[in-house]
């Protein structure tokens, strides 16, 4: 956050990470430049919206040129948005049929991935949703639809970068560094930048046994099903790891937390088999509980 940047920058600021398209980054951008600071220590900031503004009109009159192109739009299902990048060839379709077990178009030439594919993958009660996108290289950001597919990894909740060996990752990350993706621990804006969440998988990895469940552990989610006398909910209710019972209160219904007496555990967060427990206890994943009310 820039130096004693006004509501109305911060807003502007806002408006931009949550364009989606050219005309509305564009606005947003003059927005920012408009409402940022004018003092001297924000000349620097008033630059980068400079530059980015140019860098912008750039691209746009390139997108012209090329035509609209196909724009691709995947609907989110599962419980996490799963995106699969890598170089060409770098066994993308590979291991998303591994995973999914539905069988994609696998080939020993170049760029036979011409369009997102979308397989679930299922983890005993949830499934997460895999998109595997066209391959990564240099000038992604210049391709016809890289930019939309760099926006659809930017709106992901996590990346799989799959590599046919480690090294390989350095071309990956200078391409999204590019569009100002950096592969962290966690999802979060820091100015312009999206940091994500990621996993490297190399060839290697790919026969491991436990690849689907680890993939599930790298989400940071739990799944926890709520249960009325001997009738447990099939469908869990999927929380960020440190849920508290009072969050999964809060997703059933409002009134519940008022009327809140306590909650029986069964699972791993549960001291003993039916523990009773209020609103503070932290829940873990595969938990069960039963609400009590008044
Ligand atoms: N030996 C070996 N070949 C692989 C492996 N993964 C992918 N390949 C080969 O690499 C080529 C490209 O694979 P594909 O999954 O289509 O790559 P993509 O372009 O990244 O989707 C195919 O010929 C695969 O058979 C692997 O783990 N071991
Ligand atoms: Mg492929």
């Amino acid at each position: 956050m820039p130096i004693n940047a006004g509501y109305k920058y911060v807003a502007a600021e806002q408006e931009y990470h949550q364009a989606e398209t050219d005309s509305q980054r564009m606005k947003a951008l003059r927005n920012m430049l408009s409402t940022a600071p004018t003092h001297k220590g924000a000349e620097r900031l008033r630059a980068d919206i400079k530059r980015r503004i140019a860098q912008l009109k750039e691209e746009i009159v390139k997108t012209k040129k090329q035509g609209k192109g196909r724009s691709f739009s995947i609907k989110r299902e599962g419980a996490v948005q799963i995106v699969f990048i890598g170089l060409p060839n770098s066994g993308k379709s590979t291991l998303l049929s591994k995973l999914s077990g539905k069988e994609i178009k696998i080939a020993d030439y170049e760029f036979t991935t011409t369009k997102p594919e979308v397989a679930s993958i299922k983890f005993e009660n949830v499934w997460m949703q895999g998109v595997e996108l066209p391959a990564v290289y240099g000038g992604y950001s210049d391709h016809k639809q890289g930019r939309q597919f760099l926006s659809m990894i930017r709106s992901a909740d996590f990346i799989v970068v799959v590599v046919k060996e480690f090294k390989d990752i350095a071309k990956i990350q200078a391409e999204l560094k590019k569009a100002n993706i950096l592969l962290r621990k966690i999802k979060r804006l820091r100015g312009f930048e999206q940091e994500m969440p990621h996993m490297i998988v190399t060839w290697k990895d790919f026969d491991k046994k436990n690849l689907v469940k680890n993939l599930w552990k790298a989400q940071k989610l739990i799944r926890v099903q709520t249960r009325v006398g001997h009738k447990i909910a099939p469908k869990p209710i999927v929380l960020p790891n440190g849920s508290t019972v009072e969050d999964v209160a809060q997703t059933i219904h409002k009134d519940m937390i008022k009327k809140f007496r306590f909650a029986k555990i069964r699972g791993p967060s549960a001291a003993f088999r039916d523990q009773q427990v209020g609103l503070e206890h932290v829940l873990k994943d595969t938990d069960v509980l039963e609400v009590f009310m008044q």
